[in-house]
């Protein structure tokens, strides 16, 4: 069936939509209409249109079963899914019907939508691709199943108090689930910590068991994720951690009814709480027993698979690929090592070629502090068996190493998995590293820095496992779903193939970039998606916005390499401007900040700070606030991301160069016909030359220009002496201009920026401002910046998240797409 053809199949008349949702009204709320709350009728309107899955999900389930296709695992740590409901109305195109029905039944469709707890299960962007990747394998027919962690709690929701973030649990599961349906019988035992045995086996071989201090169970609680409008379903399966005895009646007897009770909370620990950390990780206990957790029962779930299908062990990597979304699953290679070597009496060679056939890895990150690696007495202690694999790993590696380069000790030092410089760590990224047959970086720039830099030695051993995928996002969600006036101005013009063939057909827009009427439309568009912000932040949270102004926005996690506070220099350039009276040239802006910082990341804190602190002076001030505006949207995520997108003007994509691998928040912006202001950074690079240099607003450092100036010494303190302007701002803000006289509050921040200023922050200030003026006055030229905005969206298909599934089909699964 052609995908563009609206499906309306059995059930999904407005009659039957209506009457079943009232049926789930009374079978799963347990209510009568007349008593509902708004929630009542979200359950509802959730349960029916799960129902309309269920019988293409029974389908896929088949093609999980048939032998001859490939499946994808996707493990990932993180998923961001964003809400199912209107994700899975749009994919299962029942849009109009379920509107229809709604209307009949007096409720409105949009106050349902908004009832939905997002799963917060992820921390940016890396748990937002996995979300992505997977609504593209599905409409791309690739049977997949993403394997990840049930966290009973998410990333945190943000509040902020008095201009500082505050974190509150978040509590996603606690009106219910409707969209997970929990498989009790599919659940899998977990060994954690002890030692391990020698033993001789009945051939006489030596073999090693593992005997484990205690063990858990990971039960499956499996999501369905809809193609769109193609009757695919694939699965998200998440483990949730349970005691293999949830009781322990020998400690009861004894009159120990906590202690009875103790093995069940530790074992639910492991699956509790998603760590907030978002690019920097912390070497914790836990951290590392969920990562090997949702790995051993994503692996004995691959194998139960491959028995279901009939095939052997040999068959293996022609029946599974596993994707490592970052270092967090690479334990997997060890653990698969494990499975064969020890349970299944696979002898090592073989075990390792399937390994090595079966795993492929992505990074997503060249930050030192992100690359995992774990103390080995840590490590000992949790896991002694993959300790011990691991080691025999090394020594098969670095023997070969040491054939191919001999006398090359420093190589050596460098390729081993075990770092021995000081203390001794894992190195979870050489791990996944060795024992993938594919590497993949983010982005063009990502790729070439990680063969030139982190990954290089791996590079020069075998050129031919390393490989690009840029990233992609989903147009479904983020241009059809939350972009409604935009995506049917789109489809009025080329039709709606776009929506799943972004590659080819967006481009035809290109002809209507002077057509002055659609110019006029596109604009109606982005001034409405514009007013709708500005309401909702009015209604929510009482600001005041003027949608005739730019909307200039940066979203994304608050972190000193993304660099909101050079975002927030800028700002107080133009405050400083206003008050001198100097404001030619100044067009009216407003500044829109969203973010989370993790927890204990006490300068992200700060920067969030000074931006409320900023916000609050200029609005207590007629005389800069006719001209600009600065607010924080508080709890940034998928669900206030609906919102912002679609009504910015100007995207901040502003990282230090080689530092962000890729972005997907600068693919979403455009799409929607944000205009960039950006680094040479990431996919920053790869839009450009889409857009086209005219139409995308460059400035700034490049990477090999950052890795210079850092190389022959870097005065961030001269730089500000040196700089009139700039040395004004900084000064402003010591001043307490924005804190009510106090002139400690921001000096952590200061002191960073004038001390070591590690991420170049004003080493690119000028550049920066001086390239903000080239926007003003860019956007004083209506019809101009039509175009470009126009043409931003028509140049930007390579984005699309199929894009990205096709190149991993193509070069790293070896998987044809359905
Ligand atoms: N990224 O969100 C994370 N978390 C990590 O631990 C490491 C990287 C981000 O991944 C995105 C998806 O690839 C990238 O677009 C982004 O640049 C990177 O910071």
């Amino acid at each position: 069936m052609s995908t563009d053809v609206m499906h309306i199949g059995p059930g999904n008349s407005v009659a039957e939509l209506k009457e079943s949702i009232l049926g789930h009204f009374c079978f799963d709320v347990g209510k009568s209409p007349e008593y509902a709350t708004l929630h009542d009728w979200y359950m509802a309107v959730a349960y029916s249109v799960r129902e309309r899955m269920m019988e293409h999900w029974v389908s896929s389930l088949e093609r999980i079963r048939d032998k001859h296709q490939k499946i994808v695992g996707y493990l990932s740590a993180e998923f961001l899914m964003g809400p199912h409901l209107g994700n899975a109305i749009i994919n299962l195109g029942i849009e109009q019907q379920i509107k229809e029905a709604a209307e009949q039944l007096n409720i409105n469709l949009d106050e349902i939508l908004q009832q939905e707890e997002e799963p917060g299960l992820g921390n940016g962007g890396l748990g937002r691709l996995a979300a992505c990747y997977l609504d593209s394998l599905t409409t791309l027919k690739v049977p997949a199943i993403g394997y990840g962690i049930r966290y009973e709690f998410g990333i945190f929701d943000q509040m902020i108090r008095d201009g500082w973030q505050v974190e509150i649990t978040d509590k996603w599961l606690r009106n219910g689930n409707p969209w997970e349906i929990v498989k009790p019988e599919l659940n899998y035992g977990v060994k954690l910590g002890g030692k391990t045995q020698g033993y001789t086996d009945e051939k006489g071989g030596y073999r090693v068991k593992w005997i484990p201090e205690y063990e858990i169970r990971g039960v499956a609680y499996d999501t369905p994720v809809p193609g769109y409008k193609n009757e695919t379903i694939n699965l998200l399966r998440l483990w949730k951690s349970e005691a293999t005895e949830s009781f322990d009646f020998q400690a009861f007897d004894k009159g120990d009814y906590y202690g009875a009770v103790h093995e069940k909370v530790f074992s639910e620990t492991i699956s509790k709480v998603l760590y907030p950390n978002d690019v920097s990780e912390a070497g914790k206990k836990l951290r590392l027993s969920q990562q090997y957790f949702f790995v051993s029962c994503s692996l004995q779930d691959a194998l139960r698979i491959l028995e279901l299908r009939g095939l052997s062990l040999d068959d293996l990597p022609d029946a599974v690929t596993f994707q490592l979304n970052d270092t967090h699953p690479s334990i997997a290679i060890a653990e698969l090592m494990r499975l064969l070597v020890d349970e299944y009496m696979v002898d090592w060679d073989k075990a390792w070629e399937c390994t090595r056939k079966t795993f492929a890895y992505t990074n997503h990150t060249l930050l030192p502090e992100a690359l995992e690696k774990w103390s080995l007495p840590l490590f000992a202690h949790i896991l002694p068996r993959h300790l011990e694999i691991i080691y025999e790993i090394n020594s098969r590696f670095l023997s070969d190493i040491r054939n191919k380069y001999p006398g090359d000790d420093d190589r050596i030092r460098r390729m081993s998995i075990i770092d021995e410089q000081g203390s001794k760590y894992v190195r979870m990224a050489h791990l996944a590293t060795i024992g993938s047959h594919a590497v993949n970086g983010v982005s063009a720039l990502h790729t070439e820095l990680l063969k030139q830099d982190v990954l290089h030695d791996f590079y020069e051993l075998q050129p031919d496992a390393f490989f690009n995928v840029t990233n992609g996002v989903t147009p479904r969600r983020w241009i059809k779903l939350y972009n409604p006036r935009l995506a049917s101005l789109i489809s009025d013009r080329i039709g709606e193939r776009w929506i799943t063939h972004l590659e080819t057909d967006l481009i035809n827009l290109q002809s209507f970039a002077d057509d002055l009427s659609f110019q006029q439309a596109w604009r109606d568009v982005k001034k409405q998606n514009k007013t709708d912000l500005a309401h909702l932040l009015k209604q929510r949270f009482g600001m005041n916005i003027n949608p005739d102004s730019l909307f200039d926005i940066q979203v994304k996690r608050i972190h000193e390499y993304k660099r909101q506070h050079l975002n927030a220099l800028h700002i107080i350039h133009l405050y400083n401007r206003i008050k001198q009276k100097r404001t030619d040239g100044i067009t009216p802006r407003t500044f829109i900040f969203g973010g989370k910082a993790a927890p204990a990341y006490y300068l992200a804190k700060l920067i969030i700070k000074l931006i409320n602190a900023i916000g609050e002076t200029i609005d207590n001030d007629p005389e800069v606030n006719q001209f600009i505006r600065v607010v924080f949207f508080p709890d940034f995520n998928v669900k206030n991301g609906a919102h912002v997108y679609k009504a910015a003007d100007l995207s901040e994509q502003i990282s230090t160069a080689g530092k962000e691998a890729s972005g997907t928040g600068n693919m979403k912006f455009s799409m929607n016909g944000a205009l960039t202001i950006g680094t040479y950074d990431g996919a920053n690079i790869e839009i450009m030359e889409c857009v086209g240099e005219d139409n995308f607003f460059l400035f700034g450092l490049d990477a090999a220009e950052v890795k210079a100036i850092k190389q022959n010494g870097y005065h961030p303190y001269d730089v500000y002496n040196n700089n009139n302007d700039l040395k004004e701002v900084i000064d402003l803000i010591q001043s307490g201009a924005f804190s009510k006289g106090d002139t400690n509050i921001f000096k952590p921040l200061i002191n960073s920026l004038l001390g070591d200023d590690p991420y170049l922050v004003l080493q690119d200030y000028q550049a920066y401002v001086d390239c903000q003026q080239r926007v003003s006055a860019a956007y004083n030229n209506e019809q101009a910046w039509t175009k470009m905005s126009i043409l931003n969206v028509a140049r930007m298909g390579k984005f699309s998240s199929d894009r990205s599934i096709r190149d991993y089909c193509e070069n790293i699964w070896h998987v044809t797409p359905g």
